[in-house]
């Protein structure tokens, strides 16, 4: 940490938190109605920021959210914030709200969208179960269809997400298997998921109804450099209960291994050798693979 006041971007301004503020009648806060990215920066290098940017310009594309700004104007948002917090390290949420409208759904009423960048850190499961491993738990909440609300947006009402972390709080566990409609495993709350089988990687399909994740795509491109067999395939319980490894992938999260869901104890145990592997490479990556601030 700097030890100076945090400094976010708040509709045009670089204010202080407590001069952070929105109005109760922005669409964001009375609907849900917006978009946002969680972005990683390492060694003052924000990791993939390129990716994160074409991400929230698609999310709003299909919401019909026009953000009103650039690209380059939207990238240069996130590094002047980043520069202005003066932190090595640091997790940056990025948030388009619909703006200020009245108190009907109407996204029409709402002339400009709100936008907000915040730096500061996130610390997502404790240190140890980097090192021992995960434990989840199926939802009975299942993943949104892609034919309500899409999951490959990423709009600002988490609900679908934030029930099944309640079920996994509640059972003593701090992340969820969720489920699409037909009982195939489609992500956890906040993180995408990989299975190791006979040398193989596999990870659900974008279009089953999931958020394509930047670190996902990320450790897909690793595991192709390095060799191994990717494949995007549906898969069922079954096959993580029987794989040789399990691991989620967040931009909070990182790569986090799991050793036991439902119950049952992932068969090598964790952190297996292939998530090891790919640990060590994303590593190497996040501090070069960016922008710079
Ligand atoms: N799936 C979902 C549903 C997510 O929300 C990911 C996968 C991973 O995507 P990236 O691009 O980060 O590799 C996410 C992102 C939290 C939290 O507090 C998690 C996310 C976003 C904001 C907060 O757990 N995850």
């Amino acid at each position: 940490m700097s030890g100076t006041e945090m400094i976010i971007y708040c509709d045009g301004r670089y204010v202080g938190k407590e001069d952070a503020t929105t109005s109760i009648f922005d669409h964001g806060f009375l609907y849900g109605d917006g978009v946002f990215e969680g972005i990683r920066a390492y060694s003052r290098c924000v990791f993939r920021l390129k990716e994160h940017i074409d991400r929230v310009f698609e999310s709003a594309n299909t919401i019909m959210l026009d953000i009103g700004i650039t690209r380059e104007e939207m990238t240069e948002i996130v590094l002047e914030t980043s520069r202005r917090n003066n932190l090595d390290d640091a997790y940056i949420r990025l948030v388009v709200s619909r703006g200020v409208g009245d108190l009907g759904l109407d996204p029409l009423k709402c002339p400009k969208p709100s936008i907000f960048c915040i730096v500061g850190s996130i610390v997502l499961y404790p240190e140890e179960t980097y090192t021992q491993g995960l434990k989840v738990q199926t939802a009975s909440t299942r993943r949104n269809i892609p034919a309500a609300l899409n999951p490959r947006v990423k709009s600002l009402n988490y609900l679908n997400n934030i029930m099944a972390k309640i079920e996994a709080t509640r059972a003593g566990v701090m992340e969820a298997i969720m489920l699409t409609q037909e009982g195939y495993v489609c992500e956890c709350t906040g993180d995408n998921i990989f299975l190791i089988k006979n040398g193989r990687l596999l990870t659900p399909p974008a279009y089953i109804g999931i958020l394509q994740g930047v670190t996902r795509d990320a450790v897909i491109e690793l595991a192709q450099k390095d060799g191994i067999a990717v494949q995007e395939t549906l898969f069922t319980l079954h096959d993580v209960y029987t794989a040789d490894e399990c691991f989620l992938t967040g931009t909070a999260a990182e790569l986090i291994p799991v050793i036991e869901a439902d119950g049952r104890r992932i068969s090598e145990g964790a952190p297996g050798p292939v998530f090891k592997r790919l640990l060590q490479k994303f590593r190497d990556l996040a501090k070069t693979d960016g922008e710079t601030y």
